[in-house]
C-alpha cells in the first residue's frame, strides 16, 4: 500500500509485488564479476541482479554505482549484501570469486585455494536458491566445475563452467583480423581444457560453410604455409599478455557469460563452447568437465553436439581428461 506522499500522488489497483521473474546473483565483485553485470545490465538480460562479496565496503560502493545508473537502464532491481539470503530465488548465479592468477601463473596452481572458497559459497548460494543454475567462471574454470557440482549436489546440467566460450571469442577475433570479416561470420570452436591445453578444431573452422581446410589442407598444422597455427598460440597466451599488461582480464570474459546467461534465462538454445560434464564423450571415461560445443537453454545444458573430430583432436581431449582428473584426485574438499 502507498504510504505519506506516494498515497496522495497515485491509487492502488493491487500491491506491487517485491520479486520480478528474472534474478540473477554474481558472487564477486573484482575485475570479472563486475564485467558480467555491467554487461548484464546493459543487456536487459535479468530484470533483478544481486551481487555478494566478503568485502562489505567494495561491495556497497559497487552496488551505489550502479544503482545510480540504473535511470539509463530497464529499471533494473539491484542489491547486494555479504549476507546469502540477498541471492535468493536466483535463476542463475555466477561465481566468479576466488584469487586470480598472478602474473606467469598457470590456472591450475590456483585450485586448492578456489576450491576452498567454492565450499563457502556454494552451499549458501543453494540453500537460498534450490533450482538455480551455476556458471563458475573462478580458475581453474574446468576442475572449479567439478568441484561446484560436487558440493552442490546439483545435476549436471545446471552447473556450467565458463570454459573455452571466451578461448572461442578470442579464436574467432583473430580469425576475424587475417579474413577482415567480422567475428560472428568467422566460425570456429575451440574446445576442451580452458587454457594452455585447449583444442582449437581445424578440420570445422569456416566461413559461409566454406572450410579453410578444404582450401588448405594444412590448416592449423605446425608446417602451414598460412601460420594459422600462429592463431591458436595467440588465444592461448591472451589472459598472459593482458595480465602483463592491465593486471587482469576483465571484459571479455563480463560480455561473454552474459551471453552465456542471455541463452539461460531466455531460453534462446544457443550453442556456446562451454565446460560440461564430459564422461562418455568422445571417449572419455574421468568425471570431469570440458568445453564441447553445448546447447544453452531454461533449464541448463540440454545437449552436447556431438562434433565430427580427428584422431589427435580426441586424443588432446582424452590427454586433458586425465591431467584434470588427477589433479581433481589431489583435491580436499
Ligand atoms: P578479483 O578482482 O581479485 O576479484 C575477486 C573477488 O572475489 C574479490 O572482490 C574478493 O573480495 C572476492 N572473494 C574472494 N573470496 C571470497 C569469498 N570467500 N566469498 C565472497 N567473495 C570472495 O579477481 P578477478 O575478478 O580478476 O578474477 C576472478 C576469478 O575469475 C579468478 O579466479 C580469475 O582467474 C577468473 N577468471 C576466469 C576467466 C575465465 O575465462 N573463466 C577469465 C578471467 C578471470
Amino acid at each position: 500500500m502507498a504510504e505519506g506522499i506516494g498515497a496522495l500522488l497515485m491509487d492502488e489497483v493491487v500491491p506491487a509485488l517485491d520479486k520480478a521473474g528474472g534474478k540473477v546473483t554474481v558472487v564477486g565483485v573484482g575485475q570479472v564479476g563486475m564485467a558480467c553485470a555491467f554487461s548484464m545490465l546493459t543487456q536487459s538480460i535479468c530484470s533483478e541482479l544481486a551481487l555478494v562479496d566478503m568485502a562489505a565496503d567494495k561491495l556497497r560502493g559497487e552496488m551505489l554505482d550502479l544503482q545510480h545508473g540504473v535511470i539509463f537502464l530497464k529499471n533494473i532491481k539491484i542489491d547486494a549484501s555479504t549476507d546469502y539470503a540477498v541471492s535468493a530465488g536466483s535463476r542463475v548465479c555466477i561465481i566468479t570469486a576466488g584469487a586470480r592468477q598472478k602474473e606467469g601463473e598457470s590456472r591450475l596452481s590456483l585450485v586448492q585455494r578456489n576450491t576452498d572458497i567454492f565450499k563457502g559459497i556454494i552451499p549458501q548460494l543453494i540453500k537460498h536458491s534450490p533450482d538455480t543454475i551455476l556458471i563458475i567462471v573462478s580458475n581453474p574454470v574446468d576442475i572449479l566445475t567439478y568441484v561446484a557440482q560436487k558440493v552442490s549436489g546439483l545435476p549436471k546440467n545446471r552447473v556450467i563452467g565458463s570454459g573455452c566460450n571466451l578461448d572461442s571469442a578470442r579464436f574467432r577475433f583473430h580469425l576475424s583480423q587475417r579474413l577482415n570479416i567480422a567475428p560472428n561470420s568467422a566460425h570456429g570452436w575451440i574446445i576442451g581444457e580452458h587454457g594452455d591445453s585447449s583444442v582449437p578444431v581445424w578440420s570445422g573452422v569456416n566461413v559461409a560453410g566454406v572450410r579453410l581446410r578444404d582450401l588448405n589442407p594444412l590448416i592449423g598444422a605446425k608446417d602451414d604455409p598460412d601460420k594459422f597455427d600462429q592463431l591458436h598460440k595467440e588465444v592461448v597466451n591472451s589472459a598472459y599478455e593482458i595480465i602483463k599488461l592491465k593486471g587482469y582480464t576483465s571484459w571479455a570474459i563480463g560480455l561473454s557469460v552474459a551471453s552465456l546467461t542471455s541463452s539461460i534465462m531466455k531460453n534462446q538454445r544457443r550453442c556456446y563452447s562451454v565446460s560440461v560434464n564430459v564422461q562418455g564423450h568422445h571417449g572419455i571415461t574421468e568425471d570431469v568437465f570440458l568445453s564441447l560445443p553445448s546447447v544453452l537453454g531454461e533449464n541448463g545444458v540440454t545437449h552436447i553436439i556431438k562434433q565430427t573430430l580427428t584422431d589427435a583432436e580426441v586424443h588432446q581431449l582424452q590427454a586433458s581428461a586425465k591431467t584434470l582428473w588427477e589433479v581433481q584426485q589431489g583435491l580436499k574438499f
